[in-house]
């Protein structure tokens, strides 16, 4: 795994403030996560994500939990943001409400 960089702090912030406004919640699967710290990296990369509320990822299921604010972020932010750092994902489950 890469170790991208430590810029993740204040969008952090900046997305704990967000409103609750447009919640959407999709579970994606990893395969690639292998090891005790892929589920951390694969939860950093994509909490940095303008919009995405939480990201809770399992190595076990390897798959990753994602809540996030749809009038912010796309699913293909979500995707490509754990691309980016070398973990493809694809949506098991859907947006909910739909
Ligand atoms: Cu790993």
């Amino acid at each position: 795994m890469k170790i991208r960089s430590i810029l993740l702090l204040p969008f952090l912030l900046l997305t704990s403030v967000v409103s609750l406004a447009a919640e959407q919640t999709i579970t994606l699967s990893v395969p690639g996560m292998d090891c005790p710290s892929c589920p951390y990296m694969v939860e950093q990369a994509v909490m940095f994500i303008d919009g995405v509320q939480s990201a809770k990822a399992e190595l076990k299921s390897k798959t990753c939990a994602v809540v996030y604010d749809d009038t912010i972020a796309s699913v293909e932010d979500i995707l490509g943001a754990t691309a980016d750092i070398g973990y493809k994902s694809t949506v098991i489950k859907p947006e909910s409400g739909s």
